[in-house]
């Protein structure tokens, strides 16, 4: 697993450990922590604890992208972000990342502080990948089907994991194309794909390991979990979490986004910890 570089020069040590990605969000309406945090200063408190907790990533958002969910416009884009952006940058002793999917936005968040671009649509806004190549910041890159007003409505694929492989593929070249040297790949589960395609590309995340770019795996508390144990609400996915984690994990992701850190951190410390050892006295 190779590091990622940061514009400042320091890394992101992908090589050393797995990297858990906190989400911050600063929405009224996010689907699984609706609202709870939408104050700046809570959004703050919040991300500072995760930081204790043991995130080595903020993924700061503030426009819900749960199936259904409406745009925001850019300008109140910004003004739930940027404050919180700000302060987290100079506070949380780990990169922070913006979560959006307008270049006029990521702009102003790295202006704030901002040293990684989480881009859901893997840079559909033309301006994105200009932008992060001219500030040399690593982007995620995300697979989604639809949009997430509609994303739900529909889904077929003939072979999930090949398109979902072949589009981050064919997205990754184009932002090297552009100038981008740090790229990450994200499957984007959840969006725009049935239960079944979620379970799929978990059990064969080790397939997008081969395209030669760290993976984001973005399963936390997602409906796919709670379908699959019987319609559990978003606040009992915990256990569920943890299972898609440890596989994501054994499977080869490089980074976990992940709401409850406390809990992940181990899952992830306790995976990598097994599939790091070594018989004592063999060679
Ligand atoms: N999932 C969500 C948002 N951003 N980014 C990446 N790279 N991968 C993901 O899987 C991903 C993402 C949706 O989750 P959440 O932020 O909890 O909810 P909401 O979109 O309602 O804010």
């Amino acid at each position: 697993m190779k590091d990622v570089r940061l514009s400042d020069g320091s890394l992101l040590a992908l090589s050393q450990r797995v990297h858990v990605m906190g989400i911050v969000n600063v929405t009224p309406d996010s689907f699984s922590d609706g609202g709870r945090f939408f104050d700046a200063s809570s959004a703050i408190d919040h991300g500072l604890e995760m930081v204790e907790e043991g995130a080595d990533i903020l993924d700061v958002g503030a426009e819900s992208t749960r199936p259904g969910a409406s745009p925001v416009q850019a300008d109140e884009e910004e003004r739930r972000l940027l404050p919180v952006v700000s302060v987290l940058a100079e506070k949380a002793r780990v990169p922070v990342s913006v979560d959006t999917t307008k270049a006029s936005v990521a702009r102003a968040a790295l202006d704030a502080g901002a040293t990684i671009v989480n881009d859901i649509t893997a840079g559909a806004d033309p301006q994105m990948f200009g932008l992060i190549a001219e500030r040399r910041v690593p982007v995620v890159l995300m697979h989604m089907r639809g949009e997430p007003r509609t994303m739900q409505t529909s889904v077929v694929y003939s072979d999930v994991v090949a398109e979902v492989r072949s589009f981050l593929e064919q997205r990754a070249a184009a932002a090297r194309a552009a100038g981008i040297e740090e790229i990450l790949i994200d499957p984007g589960f959840g969006f725009g794909k049935l239960r079944e395609h979620n379970l799929v590309l978990l059990g064969r995340l080790r397939e997008f390991t081969t395209l030669g770019y760290p993976v984001v795996a973005g399963t936390s508390r997602k409906t796919f979990i709670g379908a699959t144990l019987g319609d559990l609400p978003v606040d009992e996915r915990l256990e569920g979490t943890a299972a898609t984690v440890s596989l994501a994990v054994a499977n080869g992701a490089a980074v976990v986004r992940v709401h409850d850190v406390r809990a992940m951190r181990r899952v992830v410390d306790m995976v990598s910890a097994v599939m790091e050892a070594k018989e004592p006295g063999a060679q």
